[in-house]
């Protein structure tokens, strides 16, 4: 028996699995001693093996020569010829920003690096951008602006020793299931749990508070509650004239937020508000944590610099059971997000437009600074309506399912009819591998080797199954993109014989920079040892807890934030009087791409419109009967409903998993993007109408109850 212990495919809290390897088969059970699960796994996570037996996973390349015929298996070399081939031509009819690369958290650190190596070099283009600006664009961006750098400031032994913990838009209990460990041990020794979800999500329930807000609302009312704080005198005074900058200016304007104003926007009493805020001032240790729920909307950034607001001026962080935690939602979103996958961003999270920080990555990539393409012009979702305009003709997707996870669905499919050349690099044939010239299988579980940095900024090692249990020809992400640059003429910045090798490259390249790796080796990473970055010559075991001392600019200090907040793209009006809200099942993942065809997981329905009783009557919809839902600019899908008690009675949720013809983000406008280039994907308002009226059939079962009386 031969045992291998990795990370779980799915979310970013990368719980270690042990895949016992017999003559018999395989079997998956919890890696002992997890720093997260403790040797527990979630119901994803124990059924990760279906992922290796996928029936849509794919062994060999497909292609085909037009759109128009199917694609066909094929061998290695002629696959990659023809993407060489195509890319070449399209740079040379078109220019190198006529091809643009779509990243992933779902990739190790090494590929992720890679990719952005291969986009920058080998094909020279501008445009590379990730599937992260979709997720974690929000929160790196209030935290690189308030605190200094883009990763959480605590571990989760820091949330098992809170007091109060403030949890805003996260529905932990299905989104990240083992982390409500560490909830349940605080809660057990007497913590306060403040749950803020417009759904009354199992988490929720186990709440002390549950504030069912009003969607789209959040950052007014993080702004009641710093005007709440100030009224109240428990301002941290010490720790805001010490540590911080611009608390007058934010103190001004949180004047205009007093909870009875902000009380008619959120749907929260004045006095929840108040005992909220003064239960987080006063705790020794208090902690926010928060979810895409309030990020993934207009004004996002605005919500989550809010909330830092909160922490900053009561001086919770910094201390053991404080600071604040954005949950990173990927396997990988932390590292995918840090080692240059972003338009605007060089390995170690280095600003692409910062002329030290070009030198440093052009000195260990061995060109001249001048050869590393600026800034991209578009972020992943503004990559779609450049395809339609013409600005890019071929698109690399890598990781990434965008037909369905991108927002609105129709124009994604459009977009993507409209390329000259679409490749698509994923073990799974996805719905947009589907819509591909060329597929290539690489990477992901069993396969992929590497580290992967987790929701805690801890770089966890990433082992393959051994060759005769994994699948066949698999070759690593790297591998690929070494074999497409020999084709393009690039092969001299490609050396590599090991994945250690790029780890290696990788770490000389995050040294000095804001994520920094330099510190420790990858002997020690896959040896077990617990590495949170910064990891430097002088830490060399890491950074778990960020600010004990001092923030991340040259001063130390914290900066205050005065950005307005503002409400969701669209309000509800008589036309259009629901929110829809979107997210997140237990036994799903994001796009579904692998869990609605693995055999445990799939049993769990998509496509469900969550509903209140009391809505659902008024509109005379049943449970389990088709509803028509349109959106404001008059499209529709027809999805089950499912009526539960746990949501606003204003209010309905769809997952994000459903298959194509479902797909949530039909209804989901590409309309304003945040500061961070997030599409508002939480939300849209929308119409309901029932396919099947429960009148109808209360009127059939009344006719039978009347003959039975008489
Ligand atoms: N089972 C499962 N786990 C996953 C994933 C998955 O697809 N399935 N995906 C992973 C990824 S990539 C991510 S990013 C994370 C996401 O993790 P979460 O952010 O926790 O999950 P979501 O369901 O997207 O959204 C969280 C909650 O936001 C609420 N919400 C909606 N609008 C608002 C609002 O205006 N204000 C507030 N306060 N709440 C609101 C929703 O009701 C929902 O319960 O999960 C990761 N883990
Ligand atoms: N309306 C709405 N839309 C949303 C969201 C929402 O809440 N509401 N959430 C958004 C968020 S937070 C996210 S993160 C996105 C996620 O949505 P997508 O970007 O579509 O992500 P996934 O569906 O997880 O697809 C990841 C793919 O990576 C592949 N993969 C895994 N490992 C490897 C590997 O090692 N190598 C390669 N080459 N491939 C690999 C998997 O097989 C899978 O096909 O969706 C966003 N879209
Ligand atoms: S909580 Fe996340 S990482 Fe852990 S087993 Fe479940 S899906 Fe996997
Ligand atoms: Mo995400």
């Amino acid at each position: 028996m031969s045992i291998v212990y990795t990370p779980c495919p799915f979310c970013a809290l990368q719980c270690g699995v042990t895949i016992k390897q017999t003559t018999k088969g395989q079997r998956i059970v919890g890696k002992p001693h997890d720093p997260i699960s403790e040797g527990h796994l979630c119901r994803k996570g124990l059924a990760s093996l279906e992922v290796l037996n996928h029936t849509q996973r794919i062994e060999a390349p497909l292609l085909r020569s037009t759109r128009t015929q199917p694609l066909t298996a094929t061998s290695w070399t002629t696959a990659l010829d023809a993407v060489a081939e195509r890319l070449r031509s399209i740079k040379k009819n078109w220019g190198p920003d006529s091809i643009a690369v779509y990243g992933s958290g779902a990739l190790t650190n090494e590929t992720a690096y890679i990719l952005g190596k291969f986009a920058r070099l080998a094909l020279g283009t501008r445009e590379i951008d990730y599937n992260g600006r979709f997720c974690m664009s929000s929160a790196a961006k209030a935290y690189v602006t308030m605190l200094g750098l883009d990763r959480p400031t605590s571990t989760f032994e820091d949330i098992r020793q809170a007091e109060t913990l403030l949890i805003v838009g996260s529905n932990l209990s299905d989104a990240h299931p083992m982390a409500m460990r560490a909830i349940q041990h605080a809660k057990t020794h007497g913590a306060t749990i403040i749950v803020i979800d417009p759904r009354r999500t199992r988490l929720a329930k186990s709440a002390d508070y549950h504030l069912a807000i009003r969607p789209g609302t959040d950052g007014f009312l993080a702004w009641a509650m710093i005007h709440s704080i100030i009224q109240q005198n428990l301002v941290n005074h010490d720790f805001v004239t010490n540590r911080t900058l611009g608390f007058e200016e934010m103190a001004k304007q949180a004047r205009h937020y007093s909870p009875h104003v902000v009380s008619l926007l959120t749907g929260i009493s004045p006095k929840i508000i108040e005992t909220i805020s003064r239960l987080f001032a006063v705790s020794t240790r208090s902690m926010l944590l928060h979810g895409r729920g309030m990020e993934q909307y207009q004004h996002g950034v605005e919500a989550v610099s809010a909330f830092l607001n909160v922490v900053l001026v009561t001086g919770q962080i910094g201390r053991p059971g404080t600071g604040a935690v954005m949950l990173t939602g990927q396997a990988n979103g932390q590292g995918g997000r840090e080692l240059g996958q972003k338009s605007d961003q060089l390995p170690g999270s280095r600003p692409i437009t910062d002329p030290i920080h070009r030198q440093a990555i052009a000195r260990v990539w061995g060109v001249d600074p001048q050869t590393i393409p600026p800034a991209g012009r578009f972020t992943a979702s503004e990559f779609f309506p450049a395809i339609d305009r013409g600005d890019i003709k071929a698109l690399m997707v890598v990781g990434a399912n965008p037909l369905l996870s991108a927002p609105d669905t129709s124009a994604v499919r459009h977009a993507v009819k409209n390329l000259e050349f679409l490749v698509v690099i994923d073990p799974i044939l996805t719905e947009t591998a589907q819509e591909a010239d060329v597929v290539i299988p690489a990477g992901g579980f069993g396969v992929a080797e590497g580290t992967i940095t987790n929701v805690e900024a801890r770089i966890v090692p990433v082992l393959p199954l051994s060759s005769h249990l994994r699948p066949v020809n698999a070759w690593q992400d790297w591998q690929v993109f070494q074999e497409l640059a020999k084709r393009l003429d690039s092969a001299q910045y490609f050396p590599y014989q090991t994945t250690r090798e790029i780890f290696e490259e990788m770490q000389k390249a995050t040294e000095g920079a804001p994520s920094d790796y330099s510190g420790t080796s990858w002997e020690s990473i896959m040896s077990g040892q617990i590495a949170h970055w910064p990891i430097t010559k002088d830490s060399p075991l890491g950074t778990p807890r960020l600010y004990e001392t001092a923030f991340a600019f040259s001063d130390g200090r914290a900066r205050f934030s005065t950005l307005v907040p503002g409400p969701a793209t669209e309000l509800t009006n008589s036309e259009y009087p629901f929110h829809l809200i979107t997210g997140r099942l237990g036994a799903h993942y994001n796009s579904g791409a692998q869990t609605r065809f693995m055999p445990t997981l799939k049993k769990t329905p998509t496509s469900t419109l969550f509903i209140h009783p009391k809505t659902a009557r008024q509109l005379a919809i049943s449970d389990g009967s088709p509803v028509r839902v349109t959106n404001s600019h008059g499209t529709s899908l027809t999805l089950t409903a499912h009526i539960t008690q746990d949501i606003r009675q204003d209010t309905v949720f769809v997952s994000m998993h459903n298959e194509l013809d479902k797909a949530i983000n039909h209804l989901i406008p590409l309309g304003p993007l945040s500061l961070s280039g997030m599409p508002e994907f939480k939300h849209t308002v929308v119409s309901l109408s029932p396919l099947q009226s429960l009148y109808e059939e209360v009127t059939v079962v009344e006719e039978v109850d009347l003959g039975i009386t008489l």
